[in-house]
């Protein structure tokens, strides 16, 4: 490209050096050869570049991709994990197309004008041939600003196994999942209970994909099982720090605890393995609404552990990177960083990202 980027590990726990933030500029024609060892549940996470100012208009045109991580736990479970066979990646993206059927990217003051058109995994007007019987889905929200509220049109469920950061403790069986930029969720949908030869995935009414149910596989895949993964809550300690981060935007620029961000200014210091409290608030829009902010933090996975002083939802007690706070709302996670280093912490809505919404966290 002729234009720096990065290559940024969104959800993998990597030292700060190695996780590809804005201090991993890889100039055109340079290289980057980073080096670490993952430890942490299975999970499905992804990578997308994440210079300044150029990170939005490069997801736009296509850099982002899936990583896999497994383990023994998940994969003893009987879960559907044959790729390609009951095993999909779903990559949602809005897009918008010059009259030459190029990505047109375009943002005005208010935000990124949301797309006409929805792809998955690159394709457009989607469809795929799926057996009778339970098929995972790993889906992932690689759009830039869009929200999504995933449906089948048969009312059928969507079975959430695993949060960002890896696996539930338990099968969650759900109507209807939300997932803001950056958010992903696992979902296993069991075909064979379904009479329709074709059903539909759609977020509030646009289809996202058409899921044509063909003839059984010969071996059929087990029950899910009751119990998936072991969730520990992290220690709490009444004198842990609690940390405070309140979220404004006005169109596409915004602030986070009144700051627009600046490469040369450290905005939290946290010492190494230790558990803290972070408080998120959505003070909303100045002017016009915000829609709300997808919360993200690099280098570790968090837990949720209140959503406007209530327990959160099931499917969200488990790992997560990235939290939906919406307009007027307050979201308390579990924190700790076990890798040392400079990370970011940032809306994920990558036009508030570029414009102020994104700090800078030092662990030591
Ligand atoms: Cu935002």
């Amino acid at each position: 490209m002729g234009e720096p980027t990065t290559v940024h590990w969104h959800g993998l726990v990597v030292p700060g050096d190695q996780d590809g933030g804005p201090h991993q500029i890889i100039q055109p024609g340079a290289s980057w050869a980073p080096e670490f060892t993952g430890s942490q549940p299975a999970a499905t996470l992804w990578f997308h570049p994440h210079a300044i100012a150029t990170t939005a208009t490069q997801v736009y045109a296509g850099l982002a991709g899936l990583i896999y991580i497994d383990d023994p736990v998940s994969h003893n479970l009987g879960l559907p994990q044959d790729y390609g066979v009951n095993d999909f990646p779903l990559i949602v993206q809005d897009r918008n197309f010059d009259s030459n059927g190029q990505f047109a990217y375009q943002a005005t003051m208010m935000g990124l004008v949301p797309g006409e058109t929805i792809l998955v995994n690159g394709t457009l007007d989607p469809y795929l041939d799926v057996p009778k019987d339970k098929v995972r889905f790993r889906i992932l929200n690689a759009s830039n600003s869009e929200n999504y509220k995933f449906q089948l049109s048969d009312g059928s469920d969507l079975i959430q196994i695993a949060s960002d950061g890896g696996l539930l403790s338990e099968p969650i069986p759900l109507k209807s999942i939300a997932l803001s930029p950056g958010e992903r969720a696992e979902v296993v949908i069991d075909f064979s209970a379904i009479s329709d030869e074709s059903i539909q995935l759609h977020s509030g009414g646009r289809p996202i994909l058409d899921l044509h149910i063909k003839k059984p596989s010969q071996k059929r895949q087990p029950p899910l099982p009751e119990q998936l993964a072991t969730i520990d809550p992290f220690p709490t300690d009444p004198d842990q720090t609690t940390r405070v981060f309140e979220l404004q935007s006005m169109g596409i620029t915004g602030t986070i605890n009144g700051k627009s961000f600046d490469m040369h200014r450290i905005d939290e210091t946290v010492p190494l393995g230790e558990t803290e409290t972070w408080i998120i608030r959505n003070r909303g829009g100045m002017m016009m609404q915000s829609g709300g902010h997808p919360f993200h933090v690099h280098g570790t996975q968090f837990q949720v552990i209140a959503r406007n002083g209530q327990l959160p939802p099931a499917e969200e007690r488990g790992y997560k990177d990235t939290v939906f706070v919406g307009e007027g709302e307050e979201v308390h996670i579990r924190i700790r960083f076990n890798q040392p280093g400079l990370y970011m912490y940032h809306c994920h809505i990558l036009e508030h990202e570029e414009n102020g919404m994104m700090g800078q966290v030092k662990v030591e």
